[in-house]
């Protein structure tokens, strides 16, 4: 009981891509842990019990014993600090900036304008064409500052041959904008596509896919 107890808990939404880069980050670390499925179509990340565990409604939260912390990105960094083991950042600064600088881009430039909220508040202003040509948008201003970024310095991962956080946040971002919002990767971002090939790979990164999720309907496609 009390080690089940101490297992990590991650509030999780099988297609949210936010909830996705931790599924990578906890697969990486080889942390194990419980999934809590929080459905977002059905107004979930809005009952009392979520908005104790993330005020702001938004998936993922990650709970480790007592400690509770939501938004992506504060989880991961929170990951790094108490789980060292399989870094998530380089030691070299210029590789580690790299990597702050394009996980930011993802988290904070691409992610944020194509979220649930932002493209439930468009509806009936906007027509969903239009609402797709927003989303897209973003993810091509976003991806080509992140081609120019990586140009140079990319091995067979974003920042060479080691995987690390700029890699954790791409692979997530990459698939919705290939499986979701119609983004021909190989022809317009052909260096990000070049990444994905070499993520999905990966055991980790394959088990952290939407599909595999155990909140997946097996319904959608
Ligand atoms: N900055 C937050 C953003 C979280 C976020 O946008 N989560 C989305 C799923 S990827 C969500 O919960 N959306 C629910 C909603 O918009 O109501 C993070 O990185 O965790």
């Amino acid at each position: 009981m009390a080690s089940e107890s101490k297992k990590l808990k991650l509030y999780s939404y099988w297609r949210s891509s936010c909830s996705h880069r931790i599924r990578i980050a906890l697969n990486l670390k080889g942390l194990d842990y419980e999934y809590k499925a929080v459905n977002l179509l059905k107004g979930e990340q809005f009952g009392p019990a979520f908005l104790k565990l993330n005020p702001i409604g938004y998936v993922p939260a990650l709970v480790d014993g007592d400690i509770v912390v939501a938004d992506s990105f504060a989880i991961l960094l929170y990951l790094e600090e108490v789980y060292p083991q399989r870094p998530l950042l380089p030691q070299d600064l210029q590789k580690k900036a790299i990597n702050l600088q394009a996980a930011s881009i993802v988290c904070s430039s691409i992610q944020p304008l194509q979220n649930l909220t932002v493209l439930n508040f468009m509806e009936g202003k906007i027509n969903s064409d239009d609402k797709i040509a927003w989303v897209q948008h973003h993810i091509r201003k976003g991806f080509a500052a992140l081609e120019k970024l990586l140009e140079g310095c990319s091995g067979k991962y974003a920042t060479g041959n080691e995987i690390y956080l700029a890699d954790i946040c791409l692979a997530p971002q990459i698939f919705a904008a290939a499986t979701r919002f119609q983004i021909d990767m190989p022809s317009e971002f052909p260096l990000l596509a070049r990444l994905n090939e070499a993520y999905v790979e990966l055991l980790e990164f394959q088990s952290a896919l939407p599909d595999r999720q155990p909140d997946f309907p097996s319904s959608t496609a």
